[in-house]
């Protein structure tokens, strides 16, 4: 299995000529102009860096390998019949780009079992912080401890299921694209032992340092951490009001947290200009199978009052939710109400994108990322000259 894994993602080795080809004959066709905005509002809009794993259309959301959720959720073999979609098939895919069989998520799920096992220092390490730590501070001190053994052959999938569709969300993302400016390493292929054996070159980082360094930028409230700032505020709103929460009573609540100077947790978005696919996608699954759970309701109850409310600030590019205004609900519901943990799941589904992409960074030979910065005195010159 892990020769045809192999296999399949390096015969697709004439990309590298594809590359060369797009370089040499197109290198000087300009892809649009640079404003002032985009320098000064995060690069946003700015087409700058080679991503093949995933896409993200504003409307539409992430396709995985040019397919969408639904798609995914179609062609993907799942545990049970009519399941949702086993992560293994999606590393699958990303990393080679066609839909597995069954039999091939299956030998893919024990080749990675039977790698799996964590070395003692690892714990030792988690262990040694003090209790308090939180649970993403405890994962990337996990990551950085398993980059000094030789657990470099092996990849660790835990990924739960509901939470694979965050696995990727092309190269811009905060994480992804702090992997991948961080990822300089040398890779080899190992047919005999595994599918990636990683190693590190001189003054370049290893996975492990980058998927600690994407795991912090995922920590942060305004990506990753949402999931668990929104479980917590969910609660907070019952707390202070009581469950059976009137619209009046939730618009207020929401008036309230942004009048505060507080961002309403699980809205917005930076690229997507549309309720995101994955926030859908849990949705539907929770009709299926949680309708009456209270914290479900109070999630639909926010998508009717926030968007208009977000709308009327006036600023607010997208007013519909994101991916994690949903996942902490569901969650919670099959029993992991500890919201600290949130976003340790999605670090570990966003392992696979990161983890795919890093392969075929190195496939490609993808150089050095290094945009180019300027003062803002620079900016005040350059417009005033123009
Ligand atoms: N609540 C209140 N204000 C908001 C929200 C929101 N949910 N979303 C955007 N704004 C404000 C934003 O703070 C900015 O205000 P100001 O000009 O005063 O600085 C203004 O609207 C324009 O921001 P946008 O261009 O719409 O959004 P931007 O690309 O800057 O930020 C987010 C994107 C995702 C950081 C932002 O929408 C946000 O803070 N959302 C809440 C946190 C969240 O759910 N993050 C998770 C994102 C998904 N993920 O997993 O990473
Ligand atoms: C993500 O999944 O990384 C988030 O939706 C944020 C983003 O795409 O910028």
């Amino acid at each position: 299995l892990v020769i045809q894994l192999v296999f399949m993602t390096y015969s697709n080795i004439f990309l590298q000529d594809r590359l060369k080809k797009l370089k040499s004959e197109h290198g000087k066709v300009q892809l649009g102009n640079i404003s002032v905005d985009m320098v000064l509002g995060g690069m946003r809009g700015m087409t700058g860096m080679l991503w093949e794993t995933s896409l993200l259309d504003p409307e539409e959301g992430i396709r995985f390998r040019g397919l969408s959720i639904p798609e995914c959720q179609k062609v993907l073999p799942a545990a049970i019949k009519d399941g949702e979609p086993l992560p293994e098939g999606l590393l699958w895919l990303l990393l080679t780009g066609k839909v597995p069989t069954k039999e091939q998520v299956d030998a893919l799920s024990k080749e990675l079992l039977s790698r799996s096992k964590v070395p003692d220092h690892v714990y030792a390490a988690i262990d040694a912080l003090p209790s308090s730590a939180h649970p993403m501070t405890q994962f990337t001190t996990g990551v950085m401890a398993l980059q000094v053994s030789h657990f470099s052959s092996r990849l660790v999938l835990i990924a739960p299921l509901i939470l694979a569709s965050c696995s990727d969300h092309e190269g811009g993302n905060v994480s992804a694209h702090t992997g991948h400016l961080v990822i300089f390493i040398f890779l080899s292929c190992h047919l005999s032992l595994m599918i990636i054996q990683l190693q590190v070159g001189s003054a370049l980082s290893d996975p492990y340092l980058s998927f600690a360094a994407a795991l912090n930028g995922l920590a942060g409230p305004l990506h990753g951490l949402a999931n668990q700032e929104v479980l917590l505020w969910i609660k907070s709103v019952i707390e202070e009001t009581g469950s059976d929460i009137s619209t009046d009573q939730l618009k207020e609540y929401v008036w309230k947290t942004l009048k505060s100077g507080k961002v309403v947790p699980g809205y917005g978005h930076g690229v997507l200009r549309q309720t995101d696919p994955r926030y859908t996608c849990q949705r539907e699954f929770a009709l299926k199978h949680l309708p009456e759970d209270p914290l479900f309701k109070l999630v639909s109850k926010l998508y009717e009052v926030v968007p208009p409310i977000l709308t009327e600030l006036g600023k607010v590019k997208n007013p519909w939710p994101n991916v994690d205004a949903h996942s902490g609900v569901l969650l919670n519901h099959f029993g992991l109400s500890e919201a600290r943990y949130y976003t340790v799941l999605f670090g570990v589904s966003r392992g696979i994108g990161i983890g795919s992409q890093l392969i075929w960074d190195r496939a490609l030979g993808l150089p050095l990322e290094r945009p180019k910065s300027v003062t803002m005195e620079w900016l005040e010159n350059y417009c005033k000259n123009k």
